[in-house]
């Protein structure tokens, strides 16, 4: 997206507003997300704006621009129903979360903001942990300190499986192998202890590798699909990447967003793997981008020792048998066609900077 509905969005944060009942009609159904400026983030929130809700978003004061990938649902704060609004917060602040979730007064809150990189974690471990581990038990306690009635969903990861050899269920011992790995295990307990001791409809959805075109650009699969096209450009010779053997369950992230929706519609709060139950090598997933791009990926990818990890996760590949028979949910789209929508996006994005048009997010 280009920088003036960035400034728009970004402008209309403002701490402690909310949005008041429609006048005349039931109470609109609100959630709260944050990390609504990630990935996982920006999905949910169309997702849920389209099914009627009154969204809120907890958003980082920056001194750039950082919501790009919402600017295209962005709303004047000014028109009548305006059903998107953002708050200044963060994880760090625990007293800012309880006066956030008094004036919201939410009905579903969508926890998905976290330092979600695994190899930054080893290079910043004991911020990864305040963030993604303690940032989710301040929000968990600041439900209990507000007294708000609402159902929790917290964004837990198949890193927390780690070195537990596949196919890893809701039963599978945790053995994570990152500090992000060991923040998530702490914000899953803290959610089950959190259920238990207090009756908080508290759920885990325990997500495999999920991908699309606004994927950050650091993590592997948009790392190869934008190099494809930058390749294919002219405008980039060589792609570093680290291990090329790990295996991964790699699902499309629109989809996983739904399962997230449906674990707090559910009768009772249980935790639940979303995955494809399938599971390819990083070198096989550059060899299909390259392919898509008719382009031998040999002569391109190079490796670069620095893109290696203290210790690795080896294999994931989730079974999501639970999800099917208790959700109705299922992956639909599969490794191979993701790497091809990731692919034609990028090249398609990198056409419109090229020509001087506004990109799009959703491409
Ligand atoms: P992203 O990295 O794209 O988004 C992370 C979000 O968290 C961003 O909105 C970021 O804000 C926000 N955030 C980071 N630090 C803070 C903080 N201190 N206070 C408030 N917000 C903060 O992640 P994804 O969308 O990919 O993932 C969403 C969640 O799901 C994460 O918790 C991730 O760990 C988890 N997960 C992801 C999987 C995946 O494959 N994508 C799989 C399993 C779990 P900003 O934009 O300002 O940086
Ligand atoms: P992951 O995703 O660590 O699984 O965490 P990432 O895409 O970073 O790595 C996947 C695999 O690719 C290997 N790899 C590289 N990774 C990156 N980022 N860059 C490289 O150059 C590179 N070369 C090889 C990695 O070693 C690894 O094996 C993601 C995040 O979204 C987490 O937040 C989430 O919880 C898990 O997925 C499930």
């Amino acid at each position: 997206a280009d920088a003036a509905p960035a400034a728009g969005a970004a402008a209309q944060a403002t701490p402690g507003s909310s949005a008041p009942a429609t006048p005349g009609s039931e109470r609109r159904r609100r959630a709260l997300i944050t990390g609504i400026t990630g990935q996982d983030g920006s999905y949910l929130a169309e997702l849920l704006l389209a099914k009627g809700y009154e969204v809120h978003g907890l958003i980082r004061r920056a001194s750039t621009f950082n919501t790009e990938r919402i600017d295209h649902i962005y709303q004047d704060p000014h028109d009548p129903d305006v059903r998107l609004r953002l708050h200044y917060g963060d994880l760090h602040d625990g007293t800012g979360l309880v006066t956030l979730l008094h004036t919201i007064e939410p009905d579903e809150v969508y926890h998905l903001g976290a330092q979600s990189h695994v190899k930054v974690s080893f290079a910043m471990p004991e911020y990864t942990g305040d963030v993604t581990g303690l940032g989710t038990i301040r929000l968990l306690e600041a439900i209990r300190a507000s007294g708000i009635s609402c159902r929790f969903y917290q964004a837990s990861s198949s890193e927390m499986f780690g070195s537990a050899p596949p196919p890893q269920n809701e039963k599978t011992p945790f053995h994570p192998r990152s500090p992000y790995g060991v923040a998530k295990v702490y914000a899953y307990w803290a959610t089950v202890n959190y259920r238990e001791a207090y009756g908080l409809f508290a759920v885990n959805g325990i997500l495999f590798n999920h991908e699309s075109p606004r994927r950050g650009e650091t993590f592997v699969t948009r790392k190869v699909s934008r190099a494809v096209a930058r390749i294919q450009a002219g405008l980039q010779d060589k792609l570093y990447l680290g291990n090329l053997d790990a295996r991964r369950d790699w699902g499309y992230a629109p989809e996983y967003v739904e399962a997230m929706w449906l674990m707090l519609q559910a009768d009772e709060p249980a935790d639940y793997v979303i995955a494809t139950g399938t599971s390819y090598a990083v070198r096989d997933f550059v060899a299909m981008a390259f392919d898509h791009a008719g382009l031998d990926w040999e002569k391109y990818v190079e490796i670069d020792e620095r893109y290696r990890r203290p210790a690795e996760v080896d294999h994931l590949c989730g079974d999501a048998s639970k999800a099917k028979a208790e959700l109705g949910w299922e992956a639909r789209v599969k490794t191979p066609e993701l790497a091809r929508i990731m692919v034609d996006a990028d090249i398609a994005r990198l056409g419109d900077e090229l020509a001087g048009r506004t990109v799009r997010i959703d491409r």
